[in-house]
């Protein structure tokens, strides 16, 4: 088992490793910007480093000096989180040749998933389903012709490079096409170095649904289960639940189990998410995450297992404490991410939070790194906290929910907690009935 472990990033899940690396007794530093000096990961870690100024590109996106962190306390592995570092191969290659631990997969894996062709053509090739389209990088417009006529109308060109919503675009007929396909090149050689486009049949009323999985080290592969995080806005998630309602047990076992066995045949170590359009009864591949995910402890919530204590055991060379029968799914979990941002606009809202209290009681979580007098730095992304609630079933957790929703406050600057509020007392929530596009629909109608 490891030593001591860095945590190379910020915020509530700077503070959710810190509590898994305490649990199992392992030393903790934290990295840090100069913005960061008086965050609740500084003040909890056993040691803490400042590597640089506000700017993520200079500080907590530096590999050099984490690295550097990592030489000067003698940690043995990094823990990187999600965002930042922790889906960049070259930073899981540099730690390996430091011989300092990537709490992740290979560098190689976390490199084919990257480029979206190449996952896709991975995910196909291990037996996933995937959504029908090109094979491959499509260049010339008759080729693309010729396979949007195939699939039919709509289809939607993606960038290799892009992934999470940049650099797609839809064309709903023969006529779109051309434009389509320029422009998404073009912008996808802009913003990303690489032209690489493809193709896809366009599904229009999805849900996304997300299969958690993790490879043991050892060639082993489970699942635990989906997460449905369809509740999203220009791509960003507003949180998700577990178990999808649209799912029921016998499609839960079958994805999972075809999600298990590709990761075990892939050699995947780690934590990994396979990402799923979900449309009459159907999964189609879109991609796959090499991190720990935001949602996560939803899962955590209905599996009763520590997903990072799994991470850091995997990594240690130690396997999963668990094996695929041993998982049993309880209850049912919903996270909602609140955001220092404007519940309409979404516009950031930094600035001082004057009170924080948040909800307690059974079933609820609350991962955070705020407090009162906490003021939140303009640097960052605007998540300050995530409220988990679980219950024995999905209307005991919305009820739940409602009342922690109630009980939480947070004074000083505007949050997406009045937003959830609404959500809460809403039909098509409380039914389970919404697809990745209802919540941009329901804020258009709100305005
Ligand atoms: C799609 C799609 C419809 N058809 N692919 C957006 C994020 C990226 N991960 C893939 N995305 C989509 N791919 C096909 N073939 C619709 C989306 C999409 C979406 C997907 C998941 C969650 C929210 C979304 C919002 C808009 C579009």
């Amino acid at each position: 088992m490891f030593q001591k472990i860095l945590i190379a990033n910020r915020g509530e899940i700077a503070l959710r490793v810190l509590r898994a690396c305490k649990e199992l007794g392992i030393q903790t530093v934290v990295v840090h910007s100069t913005a960061d000096a008086d965050a609740m990961h500084v003040r909890l870690a056993d040691e803490s480093v400042c590597i640089g100024p506000p700017p993520s590109r200079d500080s907590y996106l530096n590999i050099h000096q984490i690295v550097a962190a990592c030489e000067i306390t003698g940690a043995d592995a990094v823990h990187p989180g999600y965002g930042f570092l922790s889906e960049n191969a070259k930073f899981a290659d540099i730690l390996a040749a430091h011989n300092i631990t990537f709490i992740g997969p290979s560098g190689d894996h976390i490199r084919i998933m990257g480029d979206k062709i190449e996952a896709k053509r991975t995910a196909k090739r291990l037996g996933i389903p995937v959504v029908p389209g090109s094979d491959g990088a499509v260049t010339d417009q008759k080729e693309a012709r010729r396979i949007a006529a195939e699939i039919g109308y709509p289809v939607i060109i993606k960038a290799s490079a892009g992934g999470g919503g940049r650099g797609m675009k839809v064309a709903l007929t023969e006529a779109d096409l051309e434009v389509a396909l320029q422009t998404a090149s073009t912008e996808a050689g802009a913003a990303f170095g690489d032209d690489a486009v493809y193709i896809e049949k366009y599904l229009e009323k999805p849900r996304h649904i997300e299969v958690q999985v993790f490879g043991d080290g050892f060639g082993r592969g489970v699942h635990f289960g989906e997460r449905d995080c369809s509740l999203q806005r220009r791509h960003q998630k507003g949180g998700g639940e577990a178990p999808s309602p649209a799912l029921n047990a016998e499609e839960r076992a079958r994805i999972g189990g075809i999600c298990a066995k590709a990761i075990a045949d892939l050699g995947y170590s780690g934590a990994g998410t396979i990402e799923f359009l979900y449309e009459n009864g159907e999964f189609y591949f879109i991609e796959m995450n090499t991190r720990l995910q935001v949602e996560h402890p939803v899962t955590e919530a209905i599996t009763g297992i520590d997903l990072v204590h799994e991470q850091i055991r995997v990594a240690s060379g130690g396997g999963l404490s668990v094996k695929q029968e041993d998982i049993k799914f309880n209850g049912h979990a919903i996270e909602c991410r609140i955001n220092a941002e404007d519940p309409r606009t979404f516009t950031p809202s930094p600035g001082t939070i004057t009170h924080f209290h948040t909800p307690g009681g059974l079933g609820i979580r609350v991962d955070s790194g705020v407090y009162s007098g906490y003021k939140i730095p303009p640097y960052y992304d605007s998540l300050i906290g995530k409220l988990i609630v679980h219950g024995r079933n999905r209307v005991e957790c919305m009820m739940r929910l409602r009342r922690a929703l109630d009980e939480f406050v947070v004074d000083g600057i505007k949050t997406t907690l009045p937003l959830f509020r609404d959500l809460v007392g809403n039909a098509d929530i409380a039914n389970g009935d919404y697809d990745i596009h209802w919540l941009e629909k329901y804020l258009a109608k709100e305005e």
